[in-house]
């Protein structure tokens, strides 16, 4: 083990044959952490470059959208595994761990359920898609996001989102999930996971603080929860993230014994006007003030971002919104190209927030 706070071979240029320098999972294991990234598998198939870039930097894939329920279960009764288990495989073949995502999220809920459990809130339809998951990759996933964004200020007392997971069922849906989850997996690491914690305005303390008496609500009542996924959408549209806001958020997680992964990490940018060099930038600095503050703060297990390059990412679009933030720019047909939120970019080739990600994860030590 190379001793000291600095990567070895910082300075190498990043070439996904070679491997001459830490790879990002390499930063990660550095401190027994895992680094990985959602994949689409049908990108993995179609694009050589991106597929070594994966197979180079990770150690654990997330499917991004293939083991939705409403991915794999279209029409009522009608499973269809091909895709997910495209990605399986690849992942198994090539030594990777795997997350399996997400089995309680209200936008992966097919119409057809919707529909039904709006007319009889049946758990037996829900336990069917789950068992069938669960069972089909027992032996290759030991860790599973359960509930993902059950929170959404506003909408009720307790801050719960008003599913309809919720509507069928009532709050204790996600007592019930963990339950089933942990019947179907005794040994795995079970998540819950949810989004806007890291700003310091009124909605997301609002969403810290519903997201914790949550978190102490499923304890005490004995709930089988092992770790807490924290997206990490950033966004520079909302300044910088509270480092003291997340400090104090993950005093109180640690209070409860409870482990975290950042499961979704990646950057909203703001200023689409700024040179690229300044844009990537911002990128970077802000991704390592966040991780700083998480790594340090935390026994956090692991980072995986929401995809590895600028090419897939769900962010892509810079939106007519973010145009007329600019009035007058690029009139002479340039254009900003697409958001640059993720470690690697279009081509392949690893951005300031690559080395920020790969630094932070190599100089924080692990808190166990
Ligand atoms: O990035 C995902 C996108 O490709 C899918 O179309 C979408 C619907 O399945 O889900 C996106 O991923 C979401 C994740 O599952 C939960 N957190 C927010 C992510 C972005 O919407």
């Amino acid at each position: 083990m190379v001793a000291g706070g600095a990567v070895p071979f910082l300075a190498a240029a990043y070439d996904a044959s070679a491997e001459s320098h830490a790879t990002l999972a390499q930063a990660a294991a550095h401190n027994r952490r895992v680094y990985g990234s959602a994949v689409r598998i049908r990108d993995v198939e179609a694009e050589p470059d991106y597929r070594q870039a994966i197979v180079h930097e990770c150690s654990l894939l997330v499917p991004e959208f293939e083991m939705n329920w409403n991915e794999i279960e279209p029409a009522y009764g009608q499973l269809s595994f091909d895709r997910i288990d495209a990605l399986v495989d690849f992942a198994t073949d090539q030594g990777k761990k795997l997350r399996g995502h997400v089995l309680f999220w209200h936008l992966s809920v097919p119409d057809w359920a919707t529909k039904m459990l709006r007319a009889r809130p049946d758990w037996g339809l829900v336990t069917h898609y789950v068992g069938f998951v669960m069972d089909r990759y027992r032996e290759l996933i030991h860790q599973w996001t359960v509930v993902n964004e059950a929170i959404d200020p506003g909408q009720r007392s307790d801050g719960l989102r008003n599913s309809i997971y919720l509507q069928a069922f009532g709050p204790s849906y996600i007592n019930r999930a963990f339950s089933l989850a942990r019947s179907l997996a005794p040994n795995d690491m079970l998540l819950i996971s949810e989004y806007g914690l890291e700003y310091d305005n009124p909605e997301q303390r609002a969403r810290r603080y519903y997201f914790l008496k949550l978190i102490e609500r499923l304890k005490a009542a004995g709930v089988p929860l092992d770790c807490i996924g924290l997206q990490g959408h950033l966004d520079l549209r909302l300044g910088q993230i509270s480092a003291p806001a997340i400090a104090a958020f993950l005093r109180e997680l640690n209070d409860m014994k409870l482990p975290v992964i950042v499961t979704e990490l990646d950057v909203k940018e703001s200023n689409y006007a700024a040179s690229a060099q300044e844009r990537d930038r911002m990128v970077a600095d802000e991704t390592r003030r966040y991780l700083d503050a998480v790594l340090s703060h935390s026994r956090c297990l692991g980072v995986t971002t929401w995809g590895l390059s600028d090419r897939h990412s769900w962010i892509i679009q810079v939106t007519p919104q973010d145009y007329a933030r600019f009035p007058g720019a690029w009139k002479n047909g340039e254009s900003p190209g697409v958001n640059r939120g993720l470690p690697l970019d279009w081509e392949m080739k690893p951005k300031p927030m690559y080395f920020a990600l790969r630094d932070a994860l190599w100089r924080n030590r692990v808190r166990r």
